[in-house]
This record gives C-alpha cells, sequence and structure tokens, in this order.
C-alpha cells in the first residue's frame, strides 16, 4: 500500500514538474553534501562514487621511507621508534546513497548512508623477509541524518544552517588475516565506522554573480558519546571548503574549490592493536591538517529521457598536508555522482 501511494506521488510529481528546467550550476561542486535546499514536497536522490588512492608515508609535513617506518629514529610513538611493518598503498571505494525531502520551503531532510570497500598492502621489515601482504575490508559506514534550515534565499543570496548527528552503523570489528594472526582487528583506516553518535552543524552561503557563484561550507563535528566499544574515540573534525563555479551552458558548469580540513587526535586506543604492528595500528597517529583542491565539472540533462538527471564529478588533489605522526597521504581522490531530483 505505501509502495503504492509513493508510486502516484512520485508520478504526479514528475507529471507536475517536468517542465522545469534545471541548471548545472544549481548544485556546488558534487564533493560538497548539504549545499543547497528542496522547494516544499521536493524530493532528491543521490549516489557518489568516491576513489580515493593513498600512498607515500609522512611523519608530520615529511615524507619518510618505508625503511625509516620500519628503524630509528623516526618519531614513532613509544620513543623506540621502529615498527614491525610500514604501510604501502591504500585503496578506498566509497559508495554514497543520499536522499532529500524538504516538507516545506524552510526546512529540508538529509539522510546519507554508505558502503566502504577498502584494501591496503604493507610491507614487512627486513628481519622478517621483507615480504608484502594485503589485508581488505568492506561493508556500510557510519549513516549521518541532518535537518537544513533556510536563513536566507532569493535570487543573489542562498544561505542555510545544518544541523545533523553522525550514527555508528560502521562496524568498528573490520577483520582479515595478517603476518600476527589469520583473524586480526584490522587498523582504524581500515574499520568502517567511528563506533560514536557524532552530532554536527554546518554554515553554507552561496553568492550568485550572473553565470559565476560563490560558495562557502564550515562543518564542525563532535563526538557526543564518549568512548566507542573498543575503547576510543575520533578527536574534532572541522573542515571549509570555499569553491566557485562558472555556468558556461544551461546543461554544463565547471567549478573549482579550495578544501580545508582539520581531524582531531584520536583519544584512548583499540586494545586489540598492537601499535607495534604498523603505524596504522598505532593510536597515536591520528589526526592531520589538509589543504586540497578540487576541480570539477556538472552536467544536468535537458533531454525529454532522463531529464533532469545530474551528473557531477570532481577530481581533488592534495596541496599541502600536516600529520600526527605516521600516516599515509592522500594521492588523489575522484568523485563521480548522480543525483535526481523531482
Ligand atoms: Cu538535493
Amino acid at each position: 500500500m505505501n509502495y503504492l501511494l509513493i508510486s502516484i506521488l512520485i508520478f504526479i510529481k514528475i507529471n507536475a514538474f517536468a517542465d522545469e528546467k534545471h541548471f548545472a550550476d544549481g548544485h556546488g561542486p558534487i564533493s560538497v553534501m548539504g549545499d543547497h535546499m528542496h522547494k516544499k514536497n521536493e524530493i532528491m536522490f543521490s549516489y557518489r562514487l568516491g576513489k580515493m588512492k593513498m600512498g607515500d608515508t609522512f611523519n608530520g609535513t615529511d615524507r619518510i621511507s618505508r625503511t625509516s617506518v620500519m628503524s630509528a629514529p623516526n618519531g614513532a610513538s613509544n620513543g623506540a621508534g621502529t615498527y614491525m611493518n610500514a604501510p604501502i598503498s591504500m585503496n578506498m571505494n566509497m559508495h554514497m546513497f543520499g536522499a532529500m525531502y524538504a516538507p516545506n520551503d524552510f526546512l529540508t531532510l538529509m539522510i546519507m548512508g554508505s558502503y566502504l570497500e577498502k584494501e591496503m598492502t604493507s610491507q614487512r621489515m627486513a628481519m622478517a623477509g621483507s615480504a608484502q601482504w594485503d589485508v581488505n575490508s568492506a561493508g556500510i559506514g557510519d549513516t549521518r541524518i541532518s535537518g537544513l534550515f533556510n536563513l536566507i534565499h532569493n535570487e543573489r543570496i542562498k544561505t542555510h544552517l545544518g544541523f545533523g548527528m553522525s550514527l555508528p552503523s560502521g562496524s568498528i570489528d573490520e577483520r582479515d588475516s595478517t603476518p600476527a594472526s589469520s583473524s586480526a582487528r584490522l587498523g582504524y583506516a581500515m574499520q568502517n565506522g567511528s563506533g560514536t553518535y557524532d552530532p554536527f552543524v554546518f554554515f553554507n552561503n552561496v553568492n550568485v554573480f550572473g553565470k559565476i557563484k560563490f560558495g562557502e561550507q564550515f562543518y564542525f563535528k563532535k563526538v557526543a558519546s564518549g568512548k566507542n566499544s573498543k575503547g576510543y574515540n575520533y578527536g574534532s573534525t572541522f573542515h571549509s571548503k570555499l569553491w566557485s563555479s562558472l555556468g558556461l551552458l544551461d546543461n554544463f558548469s565547471t567549478s573549482i574549490q579550495l578544501i580545508y580540513e582539520y581531524q582531531g587526535s584520536l583519544h584512548g586506543e583499540d586494545d586489540e592493536m598492537n601499535p607495534r604492528m604498523s603505524p596504522a595500528m598505532d593510536s597515536k597517529n591520528q589526526g592531520h591538517q589538509k589543504l586540497n583542491f578540487g576541480l570539477g565539472f556538472n552536467y544536468v540533462n535537458h533531454h525529454s529521457f532522463l531529464k533532469n538527471n545530474r551528473l557531477g564529478f570532481e577530481l581533488i588533489l592534495p596541496v599541502f598536508k600536516r600529520f600526527h605522526g605516521i600516516q599515509m597521504g592522500e594521492k588523489y581522490k575522484i568523485m563521480l555522482g548522480w543525483q535526481y531530483g523531482f
């Protein structure tokens, strides 16, 4: 019965808005979440694929070799400065599923879930034969629910505030076989979730100057539920995104973006991870500041078949990074997204 009602609703809405033209630059760069609101009774679905490749290991801002990860002195948290393994690379696919719904013009509700696939390659220390080994994890990530509240909405300025909560739907007990055990708990970055309830707040603003737009988003997230069931929690997150888009055509726009990201250091530790095993299992090697640059394209289909379906693409490259301890750095991130609102 519910499905029937929803089908009828969707059918009516598709027909009601079939003539409305959507513009490519009506949305920000695809990696910006919650960049726009919806009008009363609008619904939007989205899917994003984020592909991230990490390689090279850094201590603070300096790139260090695999050998130095496994030999002293390297700044490792135990002072002795050695790890039994060094990370070589990590690949991650993030599948993000989103839905938005506006019960009225002043509030848009948003939910976002994800499915993560990760692979990490490491090398054993010379004494153990220097062999390379891989670990994998996959599963659903944390879920974010939020409400976007309209502050200003006119032709020139669109400003809203967002309030939300990240829910711990992702596993923090991902395991795989490592040189230490056939079923070892994997390092922090290989886990799918945070294990904590994290409220967040963000401010989003877009200024329109004809075909050129400027957007800003400031986002802050903090853990509210103490340590997770494994004895740790992540530090606070802050990001600021500054972007500008150029609407070259009604159905095609380009964008540039500067992304600053701060991640606080981790509190507590997962006792089942042996910190000497790898920098990835040492709770001291968490937290960072990063500055990234994004180059993006938005396209919205104006043909009658699949009308107003949107495609977005963004390539994100690192400009500057400073890590707390020894961590792997991003080489690049690609985001590809589909959105459809009606
Ligand atoms: Cu939307």
